[in-house]
């Protein structure tokens, strides 16, 4: 195991109750009613992908340019949210594992759909804990498409069975399956049901013997 990869929303910060609050803002603007179930198929895609569910959620059809500025106005919204995030909201056990990582000498990447991923990480005081940020900006395809992950692992010259990924979302989870990258789903295991090993969160977790396990999943997939 040389590298661990990283998403953002939903296993370094909780972002997504910001993205209902703005994705909620914007369907009632426009007459849809948008729940925090319809908010569970937002998570790991992108703005576009998003707004485009909630416009089918609302039966509702808009020009290239009309989804442009709403998808503009809904950021807007979401920004004035994240401008507020302090180091408090980093989720529980991700500092004493990224240390853990660290002293282990495994180098650590984060690879998210966000194209804010630049501003949530400097207000996480985070933005110098990667070796290397892939992010919405630098892939033109999104999850389920492993592009981003595999970018992350070129740019740091390790294999993709060298590298493993902790990711919340569906999407996020076939991303690395896709990569040929063994992957921690975070979260519940029903939506996570396709990942190597599926975890609550790093807080609450023995983060030695994961590693350990961790090293014996890549190693294992190696001698495949
Ligand atoms: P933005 P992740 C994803 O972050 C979110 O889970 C998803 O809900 C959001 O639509 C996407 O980022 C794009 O975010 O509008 O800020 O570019 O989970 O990939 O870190
Ligand atoms: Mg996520």
């Amino acid at each position: 195991m040389k590298l661990a990869i990283f998403d953002l929303d939903g296993v370094i910060v909780d972002t997504a109750k910001y993205h209902f609050l703005a994705w909620k803002r914007l369907a009632a603007m426009l007459g849809i009613s948008f729940t925090e179930e319809d908010n569970e198929r937002l998570k790991g895609v992108s703005r576009v992908r998003s707004l485009e569910i909630v416009l089918e959620l609302g039966g509702l059809e808009k020009s290239q340019t009309e989804m442009e500025e709403l998808a503009q106005l809904k950021n807007t919204w979401y920004v004035d949210y994240i401008n507020q995030l302090t180091a408090e909201e980093i989720l529980p056990g991700v500092l004493s594992f990224l240390r853990l990582l660290d002293t282990e000498g495994i180098k650590t990447a984060l690879c998210s759909a966000s194209k804010n991923a630049p501003l949530i990480l400097n207000k996480l005081g985070l933005a110098s804990s990667f070796a290397v940020v892939v992010d919405g900006n630098s892939v033109k395809k999104a999850k389920p498409d492993p592009e981003g992950f595999l970018l992350a692992a070129e740019r740091l010259g390790v294999e993709p069975q060298q590298a493993v990924v902790f990711e919340d979302a569906t999407a996020g989870v076939e991303a690395a399956k896709r990569a040929g990258m063994p992957v921690v789903g975070i979260g519940e295991p029903d939506t996570l049901a396709d990942a190597d090993l599926i975890l609550p969160g790093f807080g609450d977790v023995n983060q030695r013997e994961l590693l350990e396990k961790l090293k014996q999943l890549v190693q294992a997939k190696i001698s495949l």
